[in-house]
């Protein structure tokens, strides 16, 4: 990513007196120097504020902005542990607790090599948002360690994540803070956690993590939650245009969990799914994904797209290291991670005739990127409200471990469904009446924004 497509760069220290909203963000800049991905997400969200602000001056005198950018606790902790051959290995944890206005911090820990602070604050930043936009009563957070699971033994990652829990169980509460999984953090790890979690207190507290297996505790549907929330949004998005994705060409990057469950709904709703990518490159599988096979190899395998390719045949075609987003589609879904989408293939996809781009990562497209689409017309669905299906049903798995239920595929399934269409006209009827009709992103920032402004101003200077 080129400097002028991040966030830090433009007007960072022009703003001391003159707009409240550049002041605020030469702030950011100031206090969390370095976070690039924290300042991008902080940025794109005051640029849609503005109207709220002029409506409202209770909200800037009780400087509801300046503390919403502020985290309420931040930890960051040392994880060591013994790797198979018991070499000691030193990583760094992290948890924001961004949030605890509207319920319990919430939201996802992250395992990759990647991670830092910046990147743990940005995640934390945008979940008080989506969280929000859910109707649901959670709080925002974001946690993780620059630990990489991959290549790694199930031994070793379960070392890890009870060091991992060992130093973070103290911060962690069903009615404190409720962390689930995100990139690198799946079924396997929630596990690890939840059973260091469990010896250290002495309580099946089973409220305090998310995504659990099934037969002790978890949602039936959560591990679904957040690909179907997202081509469900997309499809809302496309009907409020008169249209829908039943015969449409799909690309969708990433090939975890939320890339996987978003090719599985697509192509439930008759679409085709072109693509799925990793790391490492991406496949071009012209007569649809086979998705059950991709499961197959990603989830009980552990393997790569081209691992897929190969197990597929006829003409299913791995490109190493290409740009996914080369092959033209009529609808595009990110799945993968932050920043993967630039301005130059958004001109790309608009070329070829995209209608519709939804994140189901977290902040996939660019700044830059962003605009290209909104200015060609292309319907937009941001992150924070693209990809609130998964903690929504997070939250709903909090609501079964709180009545000791156990609720069937169809009732979670039939809740998620009502949900991403709230969110959908939520953001919809926001932006229509702010004076945005059909902006998406300022629907999603305000419509997030409000409940949680709300409610700080309810709660007093906390
Ligand atoms: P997974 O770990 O299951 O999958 C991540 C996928 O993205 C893999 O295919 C991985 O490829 C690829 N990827 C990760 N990092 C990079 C990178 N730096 N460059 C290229 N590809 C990369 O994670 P999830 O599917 O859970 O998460 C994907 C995205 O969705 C993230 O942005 C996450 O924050 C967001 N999200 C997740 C939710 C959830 O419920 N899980 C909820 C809402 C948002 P490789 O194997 O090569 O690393
Ligand atoms: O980014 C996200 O919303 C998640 N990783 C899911 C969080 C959760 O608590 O389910």
């Amino acid at each position: 990513m080129t400097e002028t497509e991040t966030a830090s760069a433009p007007r960072a220290t022009a703003a001391r007196g003159g707009d409240p909203l550049e002041r605020i963000y030469a702030d950011v800049l100031r206090r969390n120097p370095g976070e690039t991905e924290f300042h991008q997400a902080v940025r794109e969200v005051l640029e849609t504020l503005g109207p709220v602000l002029a409506r409202r001056p209770e909200l800037a005198e009780a400087r509801i902005l300046e503390r919403v950018c502020e985290p309420e606790r931040q930890i960051v902790f040392r994880v060591p542990w013994t790797d198979d051959a018991g070499r000691v290995h030193v990583n760094r944890g992290f948890r924001i607790e961004f949030s605890s206005t509207l319920g319990p911090y919430k939201g996802g820990l992250r395992f990759h090599p990647s991670v830092n602070l910046g990147i743990v604050k940005f995640l934390g930043f945008e979940q008080i948002f989506k969280n929000a936009l859910t109707g649901l009563p959670i709080g925002g957070g974001k946690g993780g360690s620059d630990f990489d699971p991959k290549n790694r033994s199930d031994a070793e990652v379960m070392r890890f994540c009870q060091s991992f829990m060992t130093e973070l169980h103290r911060s962690l509460g069903e009615y404190t803070d409720v962390p689930a999984g995100d990139i690198g953090v799946g079924a396997r790890e929630i596990g690890y956690l939840f059973g260091q979690y469990k010896r250290i207190t002495n309580r099946h507290e089973s409220g305090v993590l998310t995504g659990k297996g099934v037969g002790w505790g978890g949602a039936r549907g959560r591990t679904e939650a957040t690909g179907y929330g997202c081509v469900l949004f997309t499809e809302e998005m496309l009907r409020s245009r008169g249209t829908g994705l039943d015969g449409r060409s799909v690309v969708v990057s990433g090939s975890g969990n939320v890339a996987l469950y978003a090719i599985e709904k697509a192509q439930q709703l008759g679409a085709t799914v072109l693509t799925c990518s990793d790391s490492d490159g991406y496949v071009l599988d012209r007569k649809g994904v086979d998705v059950e096979l991709l499961k197959e190899i990603k989830e009980a395998g552990r393997g790569r797209v081209s691992d897929y390719a190969e197990a597929r045949g006829g003409d299913c075609r791995y490109v190493p290291g290409g740009r996914i987003w080369e092959v033209p589609c009529e609808v595009a879904l990110p799945c993968a991670t932050q920043n993967e989408l630039t301005e130059d293939d958004a001109v790309g996809l608009v070329r070829g005739g995209v209608l519709a781009v939804a994140e189901g990562a977290n902040m996939p497209t660019t700044p830059a990127a962003v605009r290209a689409l909104r200015e060609a017309g292309v319907a937009f669905g941001p992150g924070k409200a693209a990809n609130a299906g998964g903690v929504a049903v997070s939250a709903l798995e909090m609501q079964q471990n709180a009545s000791r239920d156990s609720w069937e595929f169809a009732h979670t399934e039939e809740r998620l469904t009502g949900i991403m269409r709230h969110i959908h006209d939520s953001c919809h009827t926001t932006a229509e009446r702010y004076g945005s009709p059909g902006d998406y992103v300022v629907g999603a920032n305000i419509a997030g924004f409000e409940p949680v402004a709300d409610a700080m101003l309810a709660q007093g200077l906390v």
